[in-house]
C-alpha cells in the first residue's frame, strides 16, 4: 500500500513537517527539496523517510535550527563555509557561487564546509557544479557506524563520496556512494520493513556476521570492496575531518551523546573546470571522453546515475509512492 504524490505535493508536505518542528525558513525550502530530488531519483533511503530522521534531529536539539552560514575565503582558491551547527544544504547554497568563481579563475578550487548536519545524498551538490560545467567530487564524514576491514568495531562512518562530470548533450556522469557495504539508511529501511539483510553488509555485537538489520545496526557495519572501501573511507575521515578543522566520524559521535542524531561535521568539495587544465581545446577533450561512456554502454553495462534519471523522469511524469506506513509517520509529525 503506498501514497501517490506530486512532486510539488511532496515539496509542500516536506515543508509543512520541517516548519512544524521548528526549522526556519531560509532552510526549510533548501532541506525539503535535497528531500524530493531524493525521492524524485528513486534514492528512499535519502528520501521521504528522510524527514523522520531531520524531526528527530530537530527535537533532540543535534541541529541548530536558526543557523546562519558564514562564508570566509581562506586562501586563493578554498571557500570556508561555518554553517554554524545547521544543515548543510544551506551552508552550500551560500559557499556555491564563490566555489565556481575560484574554479573558473584557478581552475581548481574547494569548498570547505564546517560544522554542518549532514543527512542527504551528496549527488543533488555535485549536479550543482556540474551544471556549471564543473568537475566535482564531494565526500563527509558521518558517525563512527562501520569497522574498518579486518576489525570488528565500529571506527569510520558510512562516508559517502560523489564525483559528477558534465557532459555536452547528456546529463551529467555521476556517482555516489557510501564506503559501507550499504548505506546506513539501507539497513534502517531493511529493519523498518522487517526485511534480513545480505551477508556481507554488517557484523553482530560479538563481531559474527549477520543478516539481520537490527543486529547489524548495533553491531557494526562493514566496507565495501574490503581494505579497498576502507582506505577510502579512511581518507575521507582525513580530507573531510582534521584537514579542514573538523570532526571525524568518532568525534561525531561521541558529540551525539546518545541522541541518535544525524552526524554533524565537516564536508570537503572540490570543483574543477576543464578550461582551466585545458583552455581552447577543453569542448575538444570533453567531447573524447564521451567515447569512455560510449564504450561502457555499448557493452550493456550501465553507466552510474541511470537508474536515477529513469527514475526522475518517471516520477516527473506520474509523481512518487510513497509507502503507507512512511507516510502515516509523516503525517503523525504534523500533529505533534
Ligand atoms: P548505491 O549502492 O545505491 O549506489 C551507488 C552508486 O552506484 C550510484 O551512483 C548508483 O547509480 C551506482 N550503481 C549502482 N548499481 C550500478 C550498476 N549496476 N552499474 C553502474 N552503476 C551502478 O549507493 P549507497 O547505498 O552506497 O548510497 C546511497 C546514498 O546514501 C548516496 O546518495 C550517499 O550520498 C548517501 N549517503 C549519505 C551519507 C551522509 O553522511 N550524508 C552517508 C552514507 C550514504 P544509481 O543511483 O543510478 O543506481
Ligand atoms: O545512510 O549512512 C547513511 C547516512 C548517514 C548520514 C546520512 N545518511
Amino acid at each position: 500500500m503506498a501514497v501517490l504524490l506530486r512532486l510539488d505535493e511532496l515539496q509542500d508536505l516536506a515543508e509543512r513537517v520541517l516548519s512544524a518542528h521548528g526549522l526556519a525558513s531560509e532552510h526549510v525550502s533548501v532541506v525539503a527539496e535535497t528531500i524530493v530530488a531524493g525521492e524524485r531519483d528513486g534514492c528512499t533511503s535519502h528520501g521521504a523517510y528522510r524527514l523522520l530522521d531531520c524531526a528527530h534531529t530537530l527535537a533532540s536539539g543535534a541541529v541548530n535550527p536558526v543557523a546562519v552560514p558564514v562564508v570566509a575565503a581562506s586562501a586563493a582558491a578554498i571557500t570556508r563555509v561555518d554553517a554554524q551547527g545547521g544543515y548543510a544544504q544551506l551552508a552550500f547554497e551560500r559557499g556555491l557561487n564563490s566555489l565556481v568563481a575560484n574554479a573558473r579563475r584557478a581552475g581548481i578550487a574547494a569548498l570547505a564546509i564546517n560544522d554542518c548536519v549532514h543527512f542527504a545524498a551528496l549527488w543533488p551538490e555535485v549536479e550543482r557544479l556540474t551544471d556549471f560545467g564543473l568537475v566535482a567530487l564531494a565526500c563527509t564524514p558521518s558517525h563512527a557506524w562501520v569497522a574498518p576491514a579486518g576489525g570488528a568495531k565500529p571506527l569510520f562512518g558510512t562516508n559517502p563520496i560523489a564525483f559528477g562530470w558534465p557532459r555536452p548533450r547528456e546529463l551529467p556522469f555521476v556517482f555516489d556512494f557510501a564506503t559501507s557495504a550499504a548505506a546506513r539508511g539501507e539497513i534502517e529501511l531493511h529493519r523498518r520493513s522487517n526485511m534480513p539483510i545480505p551477508l556481507g553488509w554488517g557484523l553482530d555485537a560479538r563481531g559474527e556476521p549477520t543478516t539481520d538489520a537490527t543486529a547489524a545496526l548495533e553491531g557494526a557495519m562493514l566496507t565495501f570492496g574490503g581494505h579497498k572501501g576502507s582506505a577510502l573511507a579512511a581518507m575521507i575521515e582525513l580530507i573531510a575531518g582534521p584537514l579542514i578543522g573538523d570532526m571525524t566520524s568518532t568525534e561525531s559521535l561521541a558529540a551525539d551523546a546518545g541522541r541518535r542524531s544525524s552526524p554533524r561535521g565537516g564536508e570537503l568539495i572540490l570543483a574543477l573546470d576543464p578550461a582551466g587544465f585545458l583552455g581552447s581545446a577543453a569542448a575538444e577533450h570533453m567531447r573524447r571522453a564521451e567515447s569512455l561512456f560510449a564504450a561502457i554502454t555499448a557493452q550493456g553495462a550501465r553507466l552510474p546515475s541511470q537508474r536515477r534519471y529513469e527514475a526522475r523522469r518517471r516520477s516527473i511524469a506520474h509523481g512518487v509512492s510513497i509507502p503507507l506506513p512512511v507516510y502515516r509517520d509523516l503525517q503523525a509529525l504534523l500533529e505533534c
